[in-house]
């Protein structure tokens, strides 16, 4: 897959835990949902031991490269080598930027979590592909989130990018949904900078219908809102 291509406007990033997933399957759930619109998938899975979340990503790379879309591996970069999927997410706290570029070379995709000027200027100058900047907005998907930046933080951070002339990627995650994923994608493009998308977990892994709300949430990205 060529990298320079990916489109990053509804990206979905799984959980695995019952308060979000239910008794559903997550392969299933991404199926759905890619067959809903969504562009990109990272598989989340912070409480399976290795060998079972190899098996889960190989059943995930069949799907998604049904679809013609990217699988990315959070913080485990031997499950994504081992898989050979198009690339991992890595927190601030996971292996380092330089030493995951190494050892994945530089056709792979890597996304940096980034919640403040020092991270974002850090892995856009580092060679990160995208930034998932965030938290957004309060979450109870995520434990010990950073800090929740809001939309102003969020501006504030594409800003810094737009006048660093940075070409990474970014999408923003934490809290969005349908109410207010047209507001988080549209006043964020008030600026010449604007996000290539908005990343989601709840909103999605916990609809009753995953497909239909990546339909809905893909509509809102890619409509701007009319003013009256
Ligand atoms: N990183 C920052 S917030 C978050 C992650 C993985 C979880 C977002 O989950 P949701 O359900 O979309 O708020
Ligand atoms: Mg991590």
């Amino acid at each position: 897959m060529d990298k320079s291509k990916v489109d990053y406007s509804l990206y979905l990033v799984t959980d695995s835990t019952p308060a979000i997933l239910g008794s559903k399957d997550i392969v299933a759930v991404v199926e759905a949902a890619l067959k809903g619109g969504v562009t990109c998938v990272q598989y989340r899975e912070k409480h399976a031991d290795t060998g079972e979340m190899v098996a889960t990503a190989k059943r995930l790379h069949a799907v998604t490269q049904k679809y013609n879309v990217p699988l990315l591996i959070n913080d485990r970069i031997d499950i994504a080598l081992s898989v050979g999927c198009e690339g991992v997410h890595i927190g601030q706290d996971d292996l380092d930027l330089a030493t995951a570029r190494k050892l994945l070379g530089d056709d792979k995709i890597i996304g940096v979590t980034a919640c403040n000027v020092e991270e974002v200027e850090a892995a856009s100058t580092g060679g990160a592909d995208y930034l998932g900047i965030g938290t957004v907005f309060a979450t109870q998907t995520k434990e010990n989130t950073k800090s929740i930046i809001g939309v102003s933080g969020l501006q504030y951070l594409l800003g810094y990018l737009r006048t660093s002339k940075s070409k990474v990627k970014t999408v923003c995650i934490g809290g969005i949904n349908a109410s207010n994923a047209s507001r988080v994608m549209w006043q964020s493009s008030s600026l010449d900078r604007s996000l290539d998308g908005i990343a989601v977990v709840s909103a999605i892994v916990a609809a009753s219908s995953p497909e239909g709300a990546s339909r809905e949430l893909l509509k809102l990205v890619k409509t701007p809102p009319v003013f009256a």
